[in-house]
């Protein structure tokens, strides 16, 4: 339970929360260091056995100095320095240089670079090889000359600085006012603190966040240097200074996948090779003799590429997946955005060829315009009394923060003109779930059209008033025609998911708790900081050149699976208090969470443990079970996008904008969903687990793996664990 007293508590109270805060800050920080562990706080009575931390005075926000509940309350609200909503405007992404792969030194190779460079002594000194990708076989890139990288992105995890480099990739009359090279301060309003290198840790350690654009059939090198202090104690209180990039949904080999125990440390760099690949590609329509399925040539043409058309992907996110310290290290800000395009979803609006959707985006490039193609991310934040960004690694049900922002801004403007924009809106929180409203002057509810879901265009736009609840790492395609208003309007985008649960006092981070009306939102008596508007649309023109764009009745239909017979079904139960079935402290964590697999226990984490292996080149149905707790798990499957069969047992429960393909699949309270997925193209170890990132780092995460087709793969496979000096292999066990 997140718990912020109100803005008027009186300064005793205030006082007590904030010791108690810091108090807590300090046990953070032993563990984030590794100084102690969960089982040391357990034996010190800090830590109870299913994971809360223990009511004694001073540490827990329920319990005062005295020993003496003083009911809801809790940590002080972030201070706002004065700063007042929609007074900054809000930077578009930050879009990453693509290079030619040429410029990439060393040259990227099929199998991890082992060349040895001095390692520093605070990670145990000695050499150790400058790539930490594990090496040999096993980990070395799939078909790596077959899919040999075209285009190199480079970025390095580093602790806030000035960003003097940031570039929109559009003109800064589209970005509301603010042009390429302007300067860029670390900071979540010009009138809030500067965040200090060790409070934030972000590509390049700069704001706003990253974009990497990419198309199909374009291989691309994602190098990712870690630049993060050598000293472990040198984070600011929370975050891990080893990570492991996930691109999310990617249709990769696992060495590109970021595996949660293939982490790399300070001073090397990791090699993501991303093909970039219709799903099928080795399977369907490989002698890509289908214009469909297909890409920008560059020059206003197309070129055919193999696999299925149906399954073409656009909106993707890469972030830190790092065992046990996921939460931190993205709300830290290890989190990016990767638009990919294709023939159908160009990011161009006027090419008019009978494959291109001409979705909202620009004219002015052959793809990837981004004029009106806009990329959001959603977080909740919190701020220590110096304003420098806090967190909280005990809020086990999920951490909520009280201060809502918009691509690292808190609550922004955008200026827009007068025509159709597409939204790629990311929900990056670490808990939080959000229902969006599109609210005009008045307050009312303005018409949305939805055209994706996850990284997928839907079968059938869906127009609405409000979305879903958006969980954690899910995106959600949005269009809104700003055309019908006039010069001058300011509408809102208004969060109407109220984590407040006024019972227990205090924010809930295991679901929302109430799905307020727009009117409840803008005018009710609101307990959670976060709910109401956020992003502040201003109306400033007509458009400079007519909007060419459309909204096709059909986007894209569902792969036919009918022809694809079923070879196994799985169940996955995720509930709390994972047994825990090693001591290994490197690849096990201990419960709070946990998931049963096929009628077995609940486990906890161990990514030594393969709880499933599908065969190669085959489909199966699983079904994901919520236990019943009254908790929401959005539930992330890693490898290839998938669809919803059933919500708790019918399709039709299954709402519109759920029916095309998926890759996050909320369960909600006492639900269940049954989804079916296909095993092709790539092999290794993957992830399956909930995306509220504090059950994932709880032990709610379990490997699986394909492990007989795509690489030189023993059966199965080995455990890589890292150390700066290299990483060795362990024999993993099956479940
Ligand atoms: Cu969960």
């Amino acid at each position: 339970m997140s718990i912020y007293l109100p803005r008027n508590a009186s300064k005793a109270r205030l006082r007590d929360a904030e010791r108690a805060r810091q108090n807590r800050a300090e046990i953070v920080r032993e563990l984030s260091w590794g100084r102690v562990s969960r089982r040391d706080l357990l034996k010190l009575g800090l830590f109870s056995a299913a994971g809360a931390l223990a009511p004694k005075g001073g540490l827990s926000p329920f319990v005062s100095m005295s020993g003496q509940v003083f009911g809801p309350t809790g940590a002080p609200p972030s201070p706002l320095f004065g700063c007042q909503p929609f007074t900054q405007p809000m930077p578009r992404f930050d879009v990453l240089p693509r290079q030619p792969i040429a410029c990439a030194d060393p040259f990227p190779t099929a199998m991890a670079n082992q060349t040895q460079m001095t390692v520093d002594p605070l990670l145990g000194g000695g050499t150790g090889p400058i790539e930490g990708r594990p090496p040999g076989d096993v980990w070395a890139h799939q078909r790596f000359s077959e899919h040999a990288p075209a285009v190199f992105v480079t970025a390095t995890q580093g602790g806030a600085t000035t960003n003097y480099q940031y570039d929109p990739a559009c003109p800064s009359s589209l970005n509301s006012g603010m042009g390429a090279g302007t300067t860029l301060p670390c900071k979540f309003h010009p009138g809030m603190p500067v965040q200090s290198a060790t409070s934030v840790w972000t590509f390049n350690g700069t704001i706003p966040p990253k974009l990497v654009q990419a198309k199909y059939g374009e291989p691309l090198i994602f190098r990712h240097y870690n630049g993060l202090p050598a000293d472990v104690t040198q984070n600011g209180g929370f975050g891990r200074h080893t990570i492991s990039t996930h691109e999310h949904n990617g249709h990769h080999g696992a060495e590109n996948d970021g595996f949660t125990g293939a982490y790399f440390f300070p001073g090397q760099f990791y090699d993501y090779h991303w093909p970039v690949v219709l799903a099928g590609h080795y399977s369907f329509n490989s002698q890509a003799d289908d214009i469909m399925a297909s890409t920008p040539d560059g020059s206003g043409g197309l070129i055919k590429v193999p696999g299925d058309w149906h399954e073409t992907m656009s909106t993707h996110w890469f972030h830190d997946h790092m065992f046990s310290f996921t939460a931190q290290n993205v709300y830290k800000g290890n989190a990016a955005m990767f638009n990919i395009y294709s023939g159908l979803d160009r990011g161009n609006e006027s090419i008019n060829d009978g494959v291109n959707l001409r979705l909202p985006s620009g004219s002015t490039k052959d793809w990837g315009n981004v004029d009106y193609d806009v990329n959001l991310m959603l977080a909740d934040k919190c701020f220590d009394s110096n304003g420098q960004l806090f967190f909280d690694i005990f809020q086990f049900n999920g951490f909520l923060g009280d201060v809502m922002t918009v691509n690292l801004a808190f609550k922004p403007y955008m200026e827009v003109e007068r025509r159709k924009y597409r939204f790629r809106i990311l929900n990056a929180a670490v808990s939080r779930f959000f229902k969006i409203g599109l609210a005009n002057a008045g307050g009312f509810s303005q018409p949305m059209t939805q055209i994706a879901n996850d990284g997928n265009l839907l079968p059938r736009p869906v127009t609405l008033f409000e979305t879903d609840e958006m969980g954690i790492a899910e995106r959600y395609d949005i269009v809104i025609d700003f055309s019908t208003y006039q010069i001058g309007d300011r509408l809102h985008l208004v969060n109407l998911a109220d984590h407040s649960n006024v019972t227990q006092g205090g924010l809930d981070g295991q679901k929302p708790v109430t799905d307020l009306t727009m009117s409840q939102a803008l005018f009710g008596q609101n307990h959670d900081p976060c709910v109401g508007r956020f992003l502040e649309f201003r109306v400033a023109r007509n458009p400079a050149v007519p909007d060419q764009s459309q909204v096709p009745d059909v986007l894209i239909p569902n792969p036919d699976l009918s022809q694809i017979p079923v070879v196994n079904e799985r169940t996955f139960v995720f509930g709390k208090d994972g047994i825990q079935t090693s001591g290994d402290p490197v690849t096990a964590g201990p419960g709070h969470w946990g998931i049963g697999t096929n009628g077995g226990i609940q486990l906890g984490a161990d990514y030594n443990r393969i709880s499933a292996a599908p065969r190669f080149g085959t489909r199966e149905i699983w079904h994901l079970v919520n236990d019943g707790g009254g908790w929401d798990h959005p539930i992330h499957i890693h490898f290839e996008e998938g669809q919803i069969l059933a919500r708790d047992g019918s399709f039709n429960n299954v709402p519109n904008t759920e029916r095309g393909r998926k890759d996050v699949y909320r369960l909600k309270p006492k639900g269940s969903v049954t989804l079916t997925m296909q095993f092709r193209d790539w092999g290794g170890m993957y992830m399956e687990h909930c995306h509220n990132t504090m059950h994932e780092d709880n032990a709610m995460l379990l490997r699986w793996e394909i492990d007989d087709a795509g690489g030189a793969f023993l059966q199965p496979l080995p455990t890589p664990i890292p150390t700066p000096q290299g990483v060795r292999f362990e024999d993993p066990y099956l479940l």
